[in-house]
């Protein structure tokens, strides 16, 4: 409903459709093929592996006996089961259990990275790296993880467990090192944990200067963005309705000296309910304030409250977090003056004048307000909300609006002004923050961005959503490759043998002029007579022969993206993208009193592609700006280029559980997050190349005592090289380098499995104590 978006209703994600049951996670036989076949070898006598249960789950079993095509299992529980071998998946040796890099897994298969996760999550370990990628399993709960005696340990480098801190750390000593920009890009689904991840960073970046000052007032920050960016929806109490990129610049000294903060895309709000709950007598009297539950534009949610939060307190919090980013007072009264205002618009009412159900508003008590809060008069409020100026052949002509037209413009208005004022507030922090003379031009980004979404109905905001995050997956692997290729060109081995797989032709689709999906959504968006069958269609006569791209029945298509099919309805996407604010309302905000509006009517003006007020032009198809889809393509090559200069980390947020709590841990959840946010398929790149690399030393040392031959004597290279002689590793699963050996996956376990066997062979504790310990 336009209504509640325009407000941010608490709960209007209660529409939000469910998700589509995770596509990884279903029988063996339609698992990806690339995993390969790991199974006929692990299925053995006493071998762990990993047999998927009927509700598609994974679970870790001991191979009993295998007869013919069949294996008896034993469960963790006790159960016995017979299944096909080939249905099976090889589990790790023990000693992998709980690895901190799921890169050090021998198998990596779908099961064992799930499995890996799930074990040390159950340990409150939320932190693994996967290879140079932080991956963030949300507690939902207290983790004792933070504070100043963690931040201290991972500066001094007393620990080096996988953390924000550690990555943050990097990030930090990288930018000195270097002197090369760096990115914190944080990305998951809605309540995995990205805004806390960012904060968590922040704070361990503001630690430095040790309190108070400029870092203080950039945490400050958070409540405020939080306050009117943020708002509560099913999937996430606190749920950022912007994406947003902190940069935070270093003096030549290295301390914090000023930072600047970029949004984009939609954005709704705590705020109201805050303000509601929190103004004090005489500002609740200035702006005429109801109770929340009174509003129309809250009433549509019925939740008035949040489990856990006082918005009274937190009222408090934000204008104090204002004060210390020195918003000054008139400025705040001015924000809350607005904010009134876009409450009372959602109660502006209208009565039908003629037959041919045209409007005028009601004044009453809401329209009174709102004139008042703007400084306007009900006259001009009348006919910026009931009438239209068009221009039809030539001529001016006045066109009265029916109800809901009058209602739609209505709506468009109040969002429209709280974007504004969003806007305006972000502005008026970062110059606050704003880095000035100081400026040594070292800065580190952190991006907390809404990841890729994928629900059982698709609409333009998913589109746009995965559109970014396309562009962003294909900087990750970009990055990726490069690191891969530096270590092995460092070791000296071929790393021709290497393949990758790029998005380059996802990226087309969208991108390609004329004919990608965002040139052929922007001309069909400037013919008034379009409709969404008609964008629909046309995208099928031009696309239909690209591979990325599928068309379905009537208004939908597909679109092959990196993380998996998703399948668009059109419906909506022309109007969304149109965003239309009519000519009538930036003049009608122009002309009113307070400063805020005509402030907000003049940016309006100046970001438009005619930038004349022309009070008369066309039809309802004279936007008077970029379409939404182009603005949001420009942000994110803005984005991209600052992102594209810096040295990035990254950290994928993970949400185990859609109910918000602890200790739960949907192995199917888990597995499709994986995929999406690339983890996976940062696991699968390392399998294309020599995923596990020992050195020489630790290698000989580990297996040497396997050896036939006497080779005490000789030096580690001999010794690793006797050995994968001797256990005919061929060649093509293993290259020597200078320093270390690399392997292609699955070879380790291979060796892991035969030196177990022999140590179990030899007899006598004594020896076991010796070797084992190796
Ligand atoms: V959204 O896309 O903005 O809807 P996010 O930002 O990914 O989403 P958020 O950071 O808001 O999610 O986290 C959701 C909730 O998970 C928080 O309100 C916390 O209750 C909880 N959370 C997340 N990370 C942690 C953590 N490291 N420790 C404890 C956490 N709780
Ligand atoms: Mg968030």
């Amino acid at each position: 409903d336009s209504a509640a978006a325009a407000t941010g209703a608490r709960a209007t994600a209660a529409t939000t459709p469910r998700r589509q049951s995770p596509a990884g996670a279903g029988s063996p036989s339609q698992r990806d093929a690339r995993w390969g076949d790991t199974s006929s070898y692990g299925a053995r006598k006493k071998h762990r592996v990993f047999c998927q249960l009927p509700n598609s789950d994974w679970a870790l079993c001991t191979v009993i006996t295998t007869s013919g095509d069949d294996s008896v299992l034993k469960l963790p529980e006790g159960k016995v089961l017979r299944l096909k071998t080939e249905s099976l998946e090889a589990a790790n040796p023990e000693i992998l259990d709980g690895v901190d890099d799921l890169m050090q897994l021998s198998y990596l298969s779908e099961p064992s990275v799930l499995y890996n996760l799930q074990y040390r999550y159950s340990q409150d370990l939320i932190y693994t790296k996967a290879g140079p990628v932080l991956v963030a399993v949300n507690p939902f709960k207290k983790v004792p993880l933070y504070g100043n005696e963690y931040i201290d340990a991972y500066r001094n480098k007393t620990k080096d467990s996988p953390h924000v801190y550690a990555i943050a750390d990097s990030a930090l000593r990288e930018m000195k090192r270097d002197e090369v920009n760096q990115s914190i890009i944080i990305s998951g689904e809605s309540g995995a944990g990205k805004t806390e991840t960012a904060k968590i960073a922040m704070q361990y970046l503001a630690s430095l200067g040790g309190g108070g000052g400029i870092e203080y007032e950039i945490l400050q920050t958070n409540p405020i963005l939080e306050a009117f960016g943020n708002a509560k929806t099913l999937r996430n109490d606190n749920s950022s309705r912007f994406g947003k990129l902190i940069e935070i610049h270093f003096s030549t000294t290295g301390r914090i000296c000023g930072a600047m903060i970029q949004t984009f895309g939609e954005r709704s709000y705590h705020i109201f309910y805050q303000l509601c709950a929190g103004a004090p007598a005489s500002l609740r009297d200035k702006l005429n304030m109801k109770k929340a539950d009174e509003y129309k534009y809250l009433k549509q949610s019925c939740c008035y409250s949040i489990a856990g939060v006082d918005d009274a307190q937190m009222f408090r919090t934000v204008t104090e977090a204002m004060n210390i980013v020195h918003i000054s007072k008139e400025d705040q009264d001015n924000v809350f003056t607005m904010v009134s205002a876009i409450l009372w618009l959602g109660d502006v009412s209208f009565t039908v004048i003629d037959n041919e159900n045209h409007v005028e508003i009601v004044v009453d008590e809401a329209a009174e307000t709102v004139a008042r809060l703007l400084g306007c008069s009900i006259e001009d409020l009348n006919l910026a909300l009931s009438k239209r100026h068009m221009k039809v052949n030539n001529e001016n002509i006045v066109q009265k609006l029916t109800l809901s037209q009058a209602i739609d413009t209505r709506d468009a208005l109040a969002k429209s002004l709280y974007a504004s004022l969003f806007e305006w507030l972000v502005e008026q922090i970062n110059k606050s923050l704003s880095v000035g003379k100081r400026r040594t031009g070292r800065s580190i980004s952190i991006l907390d961005i809404y990841g890729f979404e994928s629900f059982d109905r698709n609409s333009f905001e998913q589109f746009c959503i995965n559109y970014a995050n396309e562009r962003l997956q294909q900087h990750f692997n970009r990055h990726l490759f490069k690191l891969e290729q530096e270590e092995y060109v460092e070791d000296g081995i071929d790393w021709a043998k290497v393949e990758f797989e790029d998005n380059q032709n996802c990226l087309n689709l969208f991108e390609k002029k004329p004919l990608g999906l965002l040139s052929l959504l922007d001309e069909e968006s400037t013919f008034p007579n379009a409709t969404d069958l008609t964008f629909a269609n046309k995208l099928k006569q031009h696309l239909n022969n690209n591979s990325c791209f599928r068309g379905e029945r009537g208004k939908a298509f597909a679109v092959r993206h990196y993380a998996g099919e998703v399948a668009y309805d059109t419906s909506g996407f022309l109007e969304k993208n149109r965003d239309l604010l009519h000519m009538d309302s930036i003049q009608f905000l122009a002309k009113c009193k307070s400063s805020l509006p005509q402030m907000f009517a003049s940016k309006m003006l100046s970001q438009s592609d005619n930038p004349l007020p022309v009070p008369y032009r066309n039809s309802a198809a004279d936007s008077q700006k970029l379409s939404v889809a182009m603005k949001f393509k420009g942000q994110l090559f803005q984005l991209m280029q600052r992102l594209e200069s810096t040295t990035p980390h990254f950290i994928r947020c993970i949400k185990p559980n859609n109910l918000q709590l602890p200790a739960i841990y949907e192995q199917g959840l888990v597995l499709q997050q994986l995929k999406c946010c690339g983890v996976l398929e940062v696991v699968r790149i390392s399998r294309s190349g020599y995923p596990t690399r020992m050195t020489h030393q630790k290698f000989a040392r580990r297996y040497g005592f396997l050896l036939l031959e006497d080779v005490a004597s000789q030096d580690p290279l001999s010794v690793s090289v006797a050995i994968l002689h001797q256990f005919n590793i061929l060649p093509e699963m293993y290259q020597v380098g200078y320093t270390k050996l690399f392997f292609r996956t699955g070879q380790i376990g291979k060796l892991e499995d035969t030196r177990n066997r022999t140590l179990h062979v030899i007899r006598g504790e004594n020896a076991r104590k010796m070797y084992s310990s190796l």
